[in-house]
């Protein structure tokens, strides 16, 4: 990979669809390659590698409990995974009662507490299964070397990295439970979480329905083009400098050097479903912002004849993960798994519809 100072200047969103070689893709065919030549590329600049995979994710100890009101089961579960020095975290599972599999959403973002009882019975009654974990127990949220960090000690890659991989070795777990439909697993986290999860979507397609709430800068954001009192890469890389790759602190004052914006990490996920959830009053995570990486992720959806699998969703209010924002990823969710007819739009814009952030097209669009 080349350094900063030999990346080009590039003022617009760069084009998902340039190829390193000089080339442009062309064809459906060349994506699966372009998608992992960018995927090396996001990862190398910001977030680090993942961490390794481990040989197994296994369980430990087990407590369950019958919620009658919900007819619903919730299980404790720790969860272990690596090989000498195992990560362990305990994972909530909350599972409807169901004659076939159901839809799972997992949640990171149990370090600030269990979701709501209106989101869980929102949730179970919609007939999806609810997995919380903490993402904390899998890296702290500090620059402390713990959790992951001691299982792998040559490990360099940022939390965000290591969160990611947490929301990974769920998924292998919910993949060997017969309850849960292996072809429906969805991930979801606010702000910090749900950059978290965004990163877990992008980087594993085993994950069917990404959903990043309030994510902003680091997330579902945009680095190059930002609404008033937005955060920017200078303000997240000097309070948080341990959410990324050291490097990635290089484009401070230079981001015009990013060889990519967050539209590109969006476009990762791409054919799976990826809706973002967004504040009208949360400025600091970059509302408008937001709306130019998904206009952007859009033309690689559309491309992949995957036009409808991405969506926004804006609301009034601020930096929260709210009641509104579950019911707006569980009417996504239906539309996508359960073919639903939708039961509001997702390309409602919040802001002026203009495309200056970027001039290029899909390839075939003209
Ligand atoms: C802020 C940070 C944001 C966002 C937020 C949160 O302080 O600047 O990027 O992650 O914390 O996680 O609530």
């Amino acid at each position: 990979m080349k350094s900063i100072r030999e990346l080009p200047v590039i003022e617009e969103l760069p084009d998902p669809f340039q190829k390193a070689d000089g080339g442009r893709v062309a064809s459906r065919g060349e994506w699966e390659a372009q998608r992992a030549a960018l995927q090396k590329m996001i990862l190398h600049y910001q977030y680090g590698s993942l961490p390794p995979e481990p040989v197994e994710t296994f369980t430990g100890r087990m407590e369950a409990r019958r919620l009658d009101a919900l007819n619903a089961l919730e299980q404790e579960i720790l969860l272990m995974a690596g090989t000498k020095e195992a990560v362990s975290f305990s994972l909530y599972l909350t599972l409807p009662v169901a004659d076939a599999p159901v839809p799972a959403i997992i949640c990171g973002d149990r370090g600030w507490g269990r979701v709501g009882a209106d989101i869980v019975e929102a949730v179970i009654r919609r007939g999806y299964a609810l997995a919380e974990f903490s993402r904390e127990e899998v890296a702290p949220d500090s620059a402390t070397r713990q959790g992951v960090y001691e299982a792998y000690p040559h490990y360099e890659g940022g939390r965000l990295a290591a969160w990611a991989w947490g929301f990974h070795r769920v998924c292998d777990y919910l993949l060997t439970r017969p309850e849960i439909d292996p072809q429906k697993i969805a991930v979801t986290g606010h702000s910090r979480g749900g950059k978290a999860a965004l990163l877990a979507g992008a980087t594993d397609t085993r994950i069917a329905l990404t959903a990043p709430n309030n994510s902003g800068c680091g997330g579902a954001g945009c680095y190059r083009f930002m609404g008033p009192q937005s955060e920017d890469i200078g303000a997240i890389v000097s309070q948080f400098p341990y959410w990324f790759h050291a490097r990635f602190a290089e484009f401070v004052g230079e981001i015009a050097r990013l060889p990519f914006d967050q539209h590109t990490l969006k476009a990762l996920v791409a054919p799976r479903a990826l809706l973002s959830t967004e504040a009208l009053g949360d400025l600091w995570a970059n509302p408008s912002g937001t709306q130019i990486t998904h206009l952007a992720a859009k033309e690689v959806f559309a491309f992949l004849g995957a036009e409808s699998r991405i969506g926004i969703c804006f609301r009034e209010g601020g930096h929260a993960h709210t009641l509104p924002d579950w019911s707006a990823l569980l009417d996504f969710a239906d539309m996508q798994f359960r073919g639903e007819v939708a039961a509001r739009h997702f390309d409602r814009l919040a802001f002026p519809a203009d495309r200056s952030g970027f001039s290029w097209r899909s390839p075939g669009s003209g």
